[in-house]
C-alpha cells in the first residue's frame, strides 16, 4: 500500500522534528491516537472483503509497528539529549584550584582596643560597657556639664528624633564614653548601699562615640577609651604613675617622655592634657597630645551618690584611633572607617 509507506515516512519526519517529550506525545496521537491515521485504517478493515483483510491488516500492522519503533527511538533520543545537556550544565571541573579560606583579620583599631584592655586588666581594671544611644543625663548632667555648654548644642552632638520627627532633647548619640562610668558609679553605689564602705572602682570604658565633625583628623564616629579609679586615697600621683606605665607598655619603649599640661574639663578638677614625646624614631622630639585626664570633680561623684569627702578618683580619656595612627604611621583617620580592604589587609 502506497499511502502506508507515506504515513510511516511522514511520521518519522514529524517525530524527528520534535525535541520536547510532551510535544512528541501529541504528534504520536496523530498516528496512533483514537482517531489517528493508523487507527482509522485499522477501523476501516472491517469494510474490506474477507480475502483482502488479511494482507491489508498485516500491512497496516507493519506500518503501526514501524511508527511505534520510530516513536520509541525518538523518545529515547530526546531523553538522552536532555540527560546529556543536564550533565554538561552541571559538570564540575574537579581539577580547578580551590577558592581558599578567605581568612579574616581584626581591624587595626580593634587590635589597639584589645591591647589597651589587656594592659589595663593586668593592673586590676575591669572593662565596662554601656549604650551608644544615651540619655542627656548620663552624657552631660551627671558629668557636671552646664545646661548652656556648647557641647550640648546640635552643632556638636547628634540628637535622635522622636516619633513626630522632632528632636528628642533627651536622647543622643554619646559624645564620649564617660556616661559608661557615670552609670557604673551609680550602680556600684546602689550595690553597696548600707555597707560601711564600698570597694574601689577600677574600670576602663572603651567604645564608639559620635560628634558632628568630619575632616582628615575627625570622623563623626570615633573611639574612646576612658578610665576611672575611685577609692579612699586615690591621688594625682597615682594617675601619673598609671598613665606613664601604660604608655610605655603600649608603645613598647621606655624611651618616651610624658608630661601633664594644665587644662580644663567640666568633669575633672584639676584637669590636664597628657603629651608624649618619643626620644628616638620617626617622631623623635615632637610633643604629641595623646589624652586628657584629671581628678574626678566632686559634683560628678555627688551625682553618682559617692561621698566626695571620703572618696577621690582620677579619670582619663584616650583616643585609640589616634594611638593606632601613631603606632602604624597612618596619617588620615578616615582610612580606618572606609572599609577599603586594600588598606585594612596591611594590618592582618
Ligand atoms: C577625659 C578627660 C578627663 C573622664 C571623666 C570621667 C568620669 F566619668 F569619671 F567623670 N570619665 N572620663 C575624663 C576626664 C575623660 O577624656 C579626654
Amino acid at each position: 500500500m502506497q499511502d502506508l509507506d507515506l504515513i510511516v515516512r511522514e511520521a518519522e519526519a514529524a517525530f524527528a522534528a520534535i525535541n520536547d517529550p510532551d510535544a512528541l506525545e501529541q504528534v504520536k496521537a496523530r498516528y496512533l491516537g483514537k482517531s489517528g491515521q493508523i487507527t482509522e485504517l485499522l477501523k476501516g478493515l472491517g469494510k474490506l472483503p474477507p480475502e483482502e483483510k488479511k494482507t491489508a491488516g498485516a500491512a497496516i500492522n507493519q506500518a503501526k509497528v514501524a511508527v511505534e519503533a520510530a516513536l520509541n527511538t525518538r523518545r529515547e533520543d530526546i531523553r538522552r539529549a536532555a540527560l546529556e545537556a543536564r550533565l554538561a550544565e552541571e559538570a564540575l571541573d574537579v581539577t580547578l584550584p580551590g577558592r581558599g579560606e578567605g581568612r579574616g583579620g581584626l581591624h587595626p583599631v580593634t587590635r589597639t582596643l584589645e591591647r589597651i584592655e589587656t594592659l589595663f586588666r593586668s593592673i586590676g581594671f575591669s572593662v565596662a560597657d554601656g549604650p551608644e544611644i544615651e540619655e542627656d543625663f548620663f552624657n552631660f548632667t551627671a558629668l557636671n556639664t552646664p545646661e548652656e555648654h556648647p557641647a550640648r548644642s546640635m552643632h556638636d552632638t547628634f540628637y535622635l528624633l522622636d516619633e513626630q520627627g522632632k528632636v528628642a532633647e533627651n536622647v543622643l548619640l554619646r559624645t564620649h564614653t564617660s556616661p559608661i562610668q557615670a552609670r557604673y558609679m551609680q550602680a556600684h553605689v546602689a550595690k553597696y548601699a548600707g555597707q560601711a564602705s564600698m570597694p574601689e572602682i577600677r574600670i576602663i570604658a572603651p567604645g564608639r562615640v559620635y560628634r558632628v565633625d568630619s575632616d582628615a583628623t575627625h570622623s563623626p564616629m570615633f573611639h574612646q577609651v576612658e578610665g576611672l579609679w575611685v577609692g579612699e586615697d586615690v591621688s594625682f600621683a597615682d594617675l601619673k604613675g598609671v598613665i606613664a606605665d601604660f604608655l610605655k607598655s603600649f608603645f613598647e619603649t621606655d624611651d618616651l617622655q610624658v608630661r601633664f599640661r594644665p587644662s580644663f574639663f567640666p568633669f575633672t578638677e584639676p584637669s590636664a592634657e597628657i603629651d608624649v614625646a618619643f626620644m628616638s624614631g620617626a617622631l623623635k622630639g615632637r610633643w604629641l597630645e595623646i589624652a586628657g585626664c584629671g581628678m574626678v570633680h566632686p559634683n560628678v561623684l555627688a551625682h553618682a551618690g559617692i561621698d566626695a569627702e571620703r572618696y577621690t578618683g582620677f579619670a582619663f580619656g584616650f583616643g585609640p584611633d589616634r594611638l593606632t595612627m601613631l603606632r602604624y604611621g597612618v596619617n588620615d583617620l578616615r582610612l580606618f572607617f572606609e572599609g577599603d580592604l586594600r588598606f585594612l589587609r596591611q594590618f592582618v
